[in-house]
């Protein structure tokens, strides 16, 4: 499953978006580290189901009325600070917490109403645009470190007559997230020495700052939005190159009103609709929330989280059926699963994406909408319905 973490410093609202995405329970509170244990849960993306294209909708357990919700891994973890690498607040157990993650999300407080470390202050008192860079800073320090920690290893290694940098290198960083393509991208981006033994400083953070870049990117998910100054929101969105303003209580709030029934809203809504008996001040904390949504076209939640795995991970969410006419499983569940494989993916990457027993004993794909036979390298494309014939089952 794909895997997107959390960062920021203390009190941004990591925890509030992480109980309201995956809508488990985790401790929220007004102090640093309130999140000591790191949290992994269920999220989802939001996309259009194929059904859409169906006389009937296909009342999947993650569809509701056309609207796809496609598991992926969301990890919460403790605030992080500036000097993280060098074990400040929690530091690298923080920082060794994102080894598994494919991106990250960063949560800033647009509000400004806490300090460079997250300690409450007046809002608007602190400027959130500087707070954009230092997770980077964070993470590209982290990956040096790593980097510089085994470096000798490299250069024992390069001593050898069939030493293969790209190998070595692919070793040394697998713990990392960091796949043989990824190495590969990097160093032909940059410009290094043939012998590890003549790499400095210099070459080695360029290294990790340019692997970061690749295998662990960043948005930035201005949070607050609800109180966040319209200046503050409009300087980080020029300040950065994917800022998403939004209200992670608002998502928490219309979440748990959809749970007990008193609104209908479905994440990733624009708007809701109070059908339930509210309070006058429940109606009014509603409103409010609607006035946010309004402005930014939904809470920001959803979005950021469909932004980063469609846009930046540039993924594509595909079905595989086992019946091509019916498009359900051997059970007779209609579209009961959905994989986000990277662009480009063909049948054949599904086929093992599903099962490496399929993959291996692959025979050939359907594409279920027209009920063609396509070749295991045809190039498959968002919302593809796709029967895969194996010689296992
Ligand atoms: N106004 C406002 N407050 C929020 C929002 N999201 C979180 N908060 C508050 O910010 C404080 C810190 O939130 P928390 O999720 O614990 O932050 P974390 O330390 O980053 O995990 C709590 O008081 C939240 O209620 C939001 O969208 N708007
Ligand atoms: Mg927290």
């Amino acid at each position: 499953m794909l895997s997107l973490a959390l960062a920021g410093k203390p009190n941004a609202g990591k925890s509030t978006f992480y109980r309201a995405a995956t809508m488990a329970d985790v401790e929220v509170g007004n102090y640093p580290f309130t999140t000591i244990e790191p949290n992994r849960g269920v999220s989802h993306v939001r996309t259009d189901c194929p059904c859409l294209d169906r006389e009937e909708r296909c009342g999947a357990e993650n569809c509701r009325d056309g609207k796809r919700y496609v598991p992926v891994e969301l990890l919460d973890v403790a605030g992080l600070v500036p000097g993280a690498h060098e074990g400040r607040g929690l530091g690298n157990q923080f920082l060794d917490e994102l080894t598994t993650a494919d991106a990250i999300l960063h949560v800033v407080d647009a509000s400004g109403g806490t300090d460079a470390e997250g300690e409450p202050v007046e809002v608007g008192e602190h400027d959130p645009v500087e707070d954009l860079e230092f997770v980077e800073e964070e993470m590209d320090r982290w990956l040096a470190g790593i980097v510089e920690r085994n470096w000798e290893t490299i250069e024992r290694q390069s001593r050898s007559p069939d030493f293969d940098i790209d190998e070595a290198l692919t070793e040394m960083l697998t713990g990392v997230g960091a796949t043989a393509a990824d190495v590969a991208a990097v160093l032909r981006r940059v410009d290094y020495p043939e012998d590890p033994m003549a790499w400095d400083d210099a070459d080695r953070r360029r290294l990790a700052r340019e692997l970061r870049a690749q295998t662990k990117p960043i948005i930035v998910v201005a949070n607050k939005a609800d109180v966040a100054p319209r200046e503050a929101l409009d300087r980080l969105q020029e300040s950065a190159e994917t800022v998403i303003p939004a209200t992670a209580e608002g998502e928490l709030a219309l979440r748990r009103a959809a749970e007990t029934g008193v609104v209908d809203y479905d994440p990733g809504d624009a708007d809701f609709e109070i059908v339930g008996g509210v309070s006058d001040s429940q109606a009014e904390g509603l409103e409010r929330i609607r006035g946010v949504i309004e402005e930014w076209g939904g809470t920001g939640v959803q979005r950021a989280l469909d932004t980063v795995v469609y846009d930046v991970l540039d993924r594509i969410t595909v079905y595989p059926v086992e019946n091509e006419t019916h498009w359900t499983d051997g059970q007779g569940n209609v579209l009961p699963d959905a994989h986000l494989l990277p662009a480009g993916a063909t049948p054949l990457d599904l086929a093992y994406a599903v099962h490496s027993d399929i993959g291996d004993g692959y025979l050939y794909a359907v594409d279920a909408r027209d009920g063609r036979r396509i070749g295991e390298d045809h190039e498959l494309a968002e919302g593809d319905v796709v029967k895969i014939e194996s010689t296992v089952g």
